[in-house]
C-alpha cells in the first residue's frame, strides 16, 4: 500500500464512519478510521490463512488462557503489515501524528501481569513464525482495574475498555455454543446398553465468540484470538426477563479476577473457567469433525495447551465430549485426551496452586465432577501395584474435600513444563516431585521469552534506528542476530549513539513524569526501575529500604561520591492484598518525604507511576538504566520484565532467581550485579528452621534506623501501614528474607553506582545486555513448544523448502 493509497482509504473510512473529512476528524476518529484501513489490509490474508489450514488439514495449537494482555494493537498491526512508516507519513501530512492517534486506543488489559503478557507475546510469535496457533479465552467486559493513588493509597476503578467499542474484534454469532451449569446428572443405559448422562434442571447459557486477528510479522499469516462472551440463549429469552436473572448471567464475563486468594466471587470464577473451556472445546471438536477423521486420531490435528491450571477443566470436558457426545470408550477417549493436552506451570508457591471445594464443583458442574472422580479412581487403580499408597494419596486429584487442579492437569497431559530452568528443576525436585517420580518423561523446561518486535522495534524507536544502522535489520526477523552488536563493544561512535538513544528516551519519560506526577527528574540521573505486580516475594520493600539507607547516608554525609538516582516504581496490588497495599502507601509517603527534602538536593527522587500497564511499560522500559529483579531466590518462576529491560540496555541488579540465572549465564558476571541468597541457601534455612530476622536487626545500627523509620514517625502518615510492615519483618520473622539480603543488596547497589560513574564501562555493559537479549525471544521459546510439545509446523512446510522466506510469504 502506497502513501497515496493509504490516504485515500483513510479519507473514505473517515467519511463513511463519521461523515467528516480527515482534517475535521478528532484523534479518536482517526484511530477508528485507520484501524479500519488496517483491517482492510489484512482481511484477505486472515481468511486465506484459515482456508489454507483447513484445506491442508494442518495440525493446529489452541492456547487456552484465562488471561490475554495485548495492550494497544494499532501500531503493532501496522508494523506487522509493514505500514508503520506509511501511516506516520500520512498522519503527519494531515497535521497530526501517529503517536497522538495511537495513544487514543484503549489498552486491551484482560490480564493481571506476567502470565497474560507472556500469552500475548506467544500469540505474536506463533503468527510471526507462520505457525497455526490460536488463542482461546474470555472477553471480559471490564479489564484489570485502573489504579489511582488517593492520599498515597491505591484505589481501584473499573476499566470500562469496551465502552466505545472494540474495532479489532469480529462477533461470530453463528459460532455460538450452549454451556450448561448446575442441576443433577445421572447415568442411564441407552438402547445400545451404553451408559449416557441424563441432565435434570440446571441452566444453559450461550457463549458467543469474538475473534481478533493475530497478525504475523510481515509474512501474511494471521491466526485468531477467540474470546467468549456470555449471552442469553434466544429460546430462553423470557426466562431472563427480570433484571436480577439477567444480572447474574451478565456477571459471568463481566470482570477479570485480580490474582487474589480471597473467597469472594470464587463460584463465578469457577463458572468462568468452565465457560471458556467448554465453549473452546466445543468449537474445536466441531472444527475437527469437518475433517471427517476418527475422533481417536484427534491428536494428529489438534494440540491443546493449558496455560496454568485455570483451564485444566479442558481435560474432563474433552472426555465428556468424546465419551458422552461422540460415543468413544473411556480408554480410547483417555488416551486421546492425554495426547492432545499439555500444561504449563507458572508458579512455585505451593499456596498458590489452584484447588476447588468438591461441594462447589458438584453443585456448579455436576457432570465435570463425575468425570473427574472417574479419572481419579482410574489413576489410583492403574498405579496401585506400581507405587506406594502414600505417594498416590499425595498425587490424587480429589483429597481432603478439594479438587487439586494441578494434579488434574498433570495426570491428563503428556507434557508438563516450567518457565525457566531453575523453576523447572524445582518442579521436579520439590513442588511436583511426587509426579516426577510417576511421570518423569512428561517434565520439561521452556524458558519464557518476549516479543522483541513490541518491546524494542515499537517501544524503542531511537534504539532500533541505532541498531539498524549498525548491524542491519536481520534481527527484526531473527532476534538472535542482535549478537552482531558484540563486534562494536570498543566502537566509540556506536557506544555514544546507544547512549544518545537512551538519553532521548529518558528525556521523554521525564516529560511524562512531570506531566503526570508533577515531579521534575533530571535525565542525567540514573533511572532505576522496578515494574511488576506488588507482591511480598518480589520484595519492593527491599528496594524501599535501600532508598531509606541512601537517604540517611546522604543526610549524614552530603558530600560523599554518589550519582543522583531516580527510583521508578510501577505496580498494582490485588484489591484484597492488605500488606501489598501498605507497601504502596509506604513508598508513596517516602517519596513525598524525600522528593521535597532540600538536604537531599535532588540526589534521590522517587516516582511511583499510577496504573502500571502494557502502555506504560512501553514508556518506562526504553528509559531504564537499572533493572530491579530482586525476588527471593526460588520464588519468581521466571520473570519477563527482566528480559524486556535487558533488551533495552538496562543493567540488571538481581538475585539468582527465575530467568535471572539464564540472563547471568548469557552475559557473564561482569555485566550484571548479582547478590543475595541462592535457592539452596533458602531451602537450607527452611530445612534447618534457623532463620532469625531479629538477629540482623539487633546487630545493625543502620538497619534499626531504617526499620524504625516505619514506626517512629520518620516516614509520615503510615501509622498502621508502617506497623504492619515492621511486624512482618520482626514479629513474623521476615518470610522473604529481606533483612538477610539487605547488606548484600546495598553492596550490589554500590557496585552499580561505581560502574555508572565510569561512563565507558557502563556503556559497554549496556551494549552487552542488548547484544545478548536475543536469546530471550519468544520466537525461540514458541518454536521449542512447537517442536517438542505440540508437533506443529508452519503452513505448507511440507511442500516448501525450509528457510525460504520468499515462499513463506506466498501463502
Ligand atoms: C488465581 C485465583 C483467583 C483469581 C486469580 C488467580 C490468578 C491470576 C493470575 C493467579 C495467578 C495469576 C498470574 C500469575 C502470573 O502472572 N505468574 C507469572 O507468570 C510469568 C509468566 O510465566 C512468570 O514470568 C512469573 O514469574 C510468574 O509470577
Amino acid at each position: 500500500m502506497t502513501k497515496e493509497q493509504m490516504r485515500t482509504l483513510l479519507e473514505t473510512s473517515v467519511n463513511e464512519l463519521y461523515a467528516a473529512s480527515i482534517e475535521e476528524a478528532s484523534p479518536q476518529e482517526l484511530f477508528q478510521a485507520l484501524a479500519h484501513v488496517v483491517k482492510h489490509a489484512y482481511a484477505d490474508d486472515w481468511r486465506q490463512t484459515r482456508t489454507n489450514i483447513l484445506a491442508e488439514q494442518q495440525k493446529q495449537t489452541y492456547y487456552f488462557s484465562i488471561e490475554f494482555l495485548p495492550g494497544k494493537m494499532l501500531k503493532s498491526n501496522l508494523l506487522s503489515l509493514d505500514l508503520l512508516t506509511t501511516a506516520e507519513e500520512v498522519l503527519k501530512e494531515v497535521g497530526t501524528s501517529l503517536d497522538e492517534v495511537a495513544e487514543t486506543e484503549k489498552d486491551m488489559a484482560l490480564g493481571n501481569g506476567g502470565l497474560g503478557r507472556l500469552t500475548s507475546c506467544f500469540m505474536d510469535s506463533l503468527a510471526s513464525l507462520g505457525l497455526p496457533g490460536n488463542g482461546n479465552g474470555i472477553r471480559y467486559k471490564y479489564g484489570l482495574f485502573k489504579q489511582k493513588f488517593i492520599d498515597g493509597h491505591q484505589v481501584e476503578l473499573p476499566d470500562d475498555w469496551l465502552r466505545s467499542g472494540n474495532v479489532w474484534e469480529v462477533r461470530k454469532e453463528s459460532k455460538a455454543v450452549p454451556i450448561h451449569f448446575g442441576g443433577h446428572v445421572y447415568l442411564k443405559e441407552n438402547e445400545a446398553g451404553v451408559l449416557k448422562p441424563v441432565y435434570e434442571g440446571g441452566f444453559t447459557w450461550r457463549a458467543v465468540p469474538y475473534d481478533t486477528a493475530m497478525v504475523g510479522y510481515q509474512n501474511q499469516h494471521l491466526n485468531t484470538l477467540r474470546l467468549w462472551s456470555v449471552e442469553v440463549p434466544s429460546e430462553e429469552e423470557a426466562k431472563y426477563a427480570t433484571l436480577e436473572s439477567r444480572q447474574a448471567l451478565e456477571n459471568l464475563t463481566a470482570v477479570l479476577y485480580p490474582d487474589d486468594s480471597n473467597e469472594t466471587g470464587r463460584r463465578t470464577r469457577l463458572m468462568q473457567e468452565y465457560f471458556f473451556v467448554s465453549a473452546g472445546m466445543q468449537s474445536i471438536v466441531r472444527y475437527y469433525k469437518k475433517m471427517n477423521l476418527p475422533m481417536e486420531q484427534m491428536s494428529e490435528k489438534i494440540a491443546i495447551h493449558i496455560n496454568d491450571t485455570h483451564p485444566a477443566l479442558c481435560i474432563p470436558e474433552l472426555m465428556r465430549l468424546l465419551v458422552d457426545e461422540e460415543g468413544l470408550a473411556w480408554e480410547q477417549a483417555w488416551a486421546t485426551t492425554i495426547k492432545v493436552m499439555s500444561y504449563t506451570n507458572h508458579t512455585i508457591m505451593a499456596e498458590a496452586l489452584e484447588k476447588w471445594p468438591v461441594d462447589m464443583i458438584k453443585e456448579v458442574l455436576p457432570r465435570m465432577y463425575q468425570i473427574i472422580e472417574e479419572i481419579d479412581r482410574r489413576f489410583i487403580e492403574g498405579l496401585e501395584k506400581v507405587h506406594p499408597c502414600d505417594l498416590l494419596n499425595r498425587t490424587r486429584i480429589i483429597s481432603n474435600g478439594q479438587v487439586h487442579m494441578a494434579n488434574l492437569a498433570i495426570i491428563g497431559s503428556h507434557s508438563v513444563n516450567g518457565v525457566a530452568k531453575l523453576h523447572s528443576d524445582l518442579l521436579k525436585s520439590v513442588v511436583l516431585h511426587d509426579f516426577y517420580v510417576i511421570y518423569p518423561a512428561r517434565f520439561n523446561n521452556k524458558t519464557n521469552g518476549i516479543a522483541q518486535r513490541r518491546w524494542l522495534q515499537l517501544a524503542n524507536r531511537p534504539l532500533t534506528k541505532v541498531l539498524d544502522n549498525t548491524i542491519g535489520e536481520s534481527w527484526h526477523h531473527q532476534p538472535e542476530d542482535l549478537t552482531l552488536l558484540k563486534n562494536y563493544q570498543e566502537d566509540e561512535t556506536v557506544l555514544q549513539a546507544l547512549a544518545d538513544a537512551k538519553k532521548t528516551n529518558k528525556i521523554a519519560l521525564a516529560k511524562y513524569i512531570d506531566a503526570h506526577c508533577g515531579i521534575q527528574v533530571d535525565p542525567n540521573a540514573i533511572f532505576d526501575v522496578q515494574i511488576k505486580r506488588l507482591h511480598a516475594y518480589k520484595r519492593q520493600l527491599l528496594n524501599l529500604m535501600h532508598i531509606l539507607k541512601l537517604y540517611f547516608d546522604i543526610k549524614e554525609n552530603p558530600n560523599a561520591q554518589y550519582h543522583p538516582r531516580v527510583f521508578i516504581f510501577g505496580a498494582k496490588a490485588a484489591p484484597s492484598y492488605h500488606y501489598a497495599k501498605s507497601i504502596i502507601k509506604a513508598i508513596n509517603e517516602t517519596a513525598r518525604m524525600i522528593n521535597h527534602d532540600p538536604q537531599i538536593n535532588d540526589k534521590i527522587k522517587i516516582v511511583f507511576l499510577e496504573n502500571y500497564n502494557v502502555s506504560l511499560a512501553e514508556r518506562i522500559i526504553p528509559a531504564a538504566d537499572v533493572s530491579e529483579q530482586i525476588s527471593l531466590a526460588s520464588k519468581e518462576a521466571s520473570g519477563t520484565s527482566n528480559m524486556k529491560l535487558m533488551l533495552n540496555g538496562a543493567v540488571t541488579i538481581a538475585t539468582l532467581d527465575g530467568a535471572n540465572i539464564e540472563i547471568r549465564d548469557a552475559i557473564g558476571d561482569e555485566n550484571i550485579a548479582i547478590f543475595g541468597l541462592t535457592e539452596e541457601e533458602v531451602y537450607r534455612y527452611y530445612a534447618e528452621k534457623n532463620y532469625s530476622a531479629y538477629t540482623y536487626f539487633e546487630n545493625d545500627h543502620r538497619l534499626q534506623q531504617i526499620m524504625n523509620a516505619f514506626i517512629d514517625g520518620t516516614i509520615p502518615n503510615i501509622e498502621w501501614e508502617g506497623k504492619e510492615i515492621f511486624d512482618s519483618l520482626i514479629k513474623y520473622n521476615d518470610e522473604y528474607f529481606v533483612l538477610r539480603d539487605f547488606d548484600a543488596y546495598c553492596e550490589a547497589q554500590n557496585r552499580i553506582d561505581i560502574a555508572y560513574r565510569d561512563t565507558r564501562r557502563w556503556q559497554k555493559i549496556s551494549l552487552m545486555n542488548i547484544a545478548n537479549a536475543g536469546k530471550f525471544t519468544a520466537d525461540k521459546t514458541v518454536q521449542q513448544y512447537a517442536d517438542d510439545i505440540w508437533q506443529i509446523e508452519p503452513l505448507f512446510a511440507h511442500v516448501k523448502e525450509p528457510n525460504d522466506a520468499s515462499l513463506t510469504q506466498s501463502v
